[in-house]
């Protein structure tokens, strides 16, 4: 296997590379990395490498969508190629150009989620997304007052991630274990999450915990918004397809000799948050109501998307 390939599939299984939009990106980079240091002039060979390459990259974590739709979108068209030179000019094309439109993406998302933020608005987001904490830092940069509350997100801790990176932004941020937001649901204006998948239905995966932070959210009337980028939308789930939802080691929740060997641990990392609690899904494309996700998932993926 080749060796950049195998190198990130593993850091993105043991969360080196961590982030529905990273590992999009990562997967893609690493596809057109391996079409760059291809030596080979065998096309058939070629193809069949690459086909090891994708599927090796797809296996490292099975949730975020993102990571299918970022790959997916390197290899379109390299079937088409008459030589390798061919399909490797196909592939850097395909890769630098999903790279680049999905940090894009971001920033557009960053500015029109940050039209949602008031002045006097309290914050609350979970985890650690960059799309979410990218809207809520181009709120502040706009000088609009604002505070942060930020979940710890257990096991991995991502949330200190999120307030380092919110606090040298210079926002008001403070740190809540999880079991507090609906504790701290009562001060809070609007939520924002990130995304890892999105389904046909409009309902959203995303980190372990969401749906609780939805569920106080819509019992506390505070509006609920997801921040996503349209590759992190499911095409298979038009099929009625079921998200995979990842479970990790139990040594990410106890250590070894912590509790008896008889007592089990269930390790889920993301949880699914029906379409009937957000109030809208902010993408690069606008802002779009949970119900019309199906809609535009068949006009980006093309009409031919439900023969397939
Ligand atoms: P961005 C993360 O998953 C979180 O669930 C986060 O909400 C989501 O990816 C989206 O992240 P993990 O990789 O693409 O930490 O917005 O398990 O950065």
């Amino acid at each position: 296997m080749d060796r950049t390939v195998q190198e990130t599939a593993d850091r993105i299984r043991d969360m080196t590379i961590r982030g529905a939009g990273r590992i999009a990106r990562a997967g893609a980079s690493a596809i057109g990395d391996f079409a760059k240091g291809y030596q080979g002039n065998d096309l058939g060979r070629f193809l069949d490498e690459l086909d090891q390459a994708s599927r090796v990259l797809l296996d490292s974590r099975p949730t975020a969508v993102s990571l299918w739709n970022g790959v997916h979108a390197t290899l379109k068209g390299v079937h088409d190629a008459g030589s390798v030179d061919e399909a490797r000019e196909v592939l850097i094309s395909n890769s630098d150009d999903f790279v680049k439109r999905s940090l894009e993406a971001v920033e557009i998302i960053s500015r029109i989620g940050a039209k949602r933020v008031q002045d006097g608005d309290t914050i609350l987001t979970h985890c650690n997304s960059s799309v979410a904490t990218g809207v809520i830092k181009e709120a502040h940069r706009q000088g609009k007052d604002i505070r942060v509350f930020a979940t710890e997100s257990r096991p991995w801790r991502q949330g200190i991630l999120t307030v380092n990176d919110l606090a040298s932004a210079g926002v008001d941020t403070t740190l809540i274990i999880d079991s507090a937001v609906r504790s701290v649901m009562k001060k809070v204006d609007k939520v924002f999450v990130g995304a890892d998948t999105v389904t046909s239905h409009g309902a959203l995966v995303n980190k372990i915990g969401t749906s609780q932070l939805a569920l106080a959210a819509h019992e506390a009337r505070v509006q609920f918004y997801v921040c996503s980028e349209t590759y992190k939308f499911s095409p298979m789930t038009l099929f009625g397809d079921m998200v995979t939802i990842e479970e990790r080691d139990i040594s990410e929740v106890v250590s070894p000799g912590e509790i008896p060997e008889s007592v089990k641990v269930f390790n889920p990392v993301f949880d699914s948050t029906p379409a009937r609690y957000i109030d809208s899904i902010i993408t690069e494309l606008g802002m779009i109501a949970p119900g019309s996700v199906y809609d535009v998932m068949v006009r980006q993926f093309g009409p031919d998307v439900l023969k397939e």
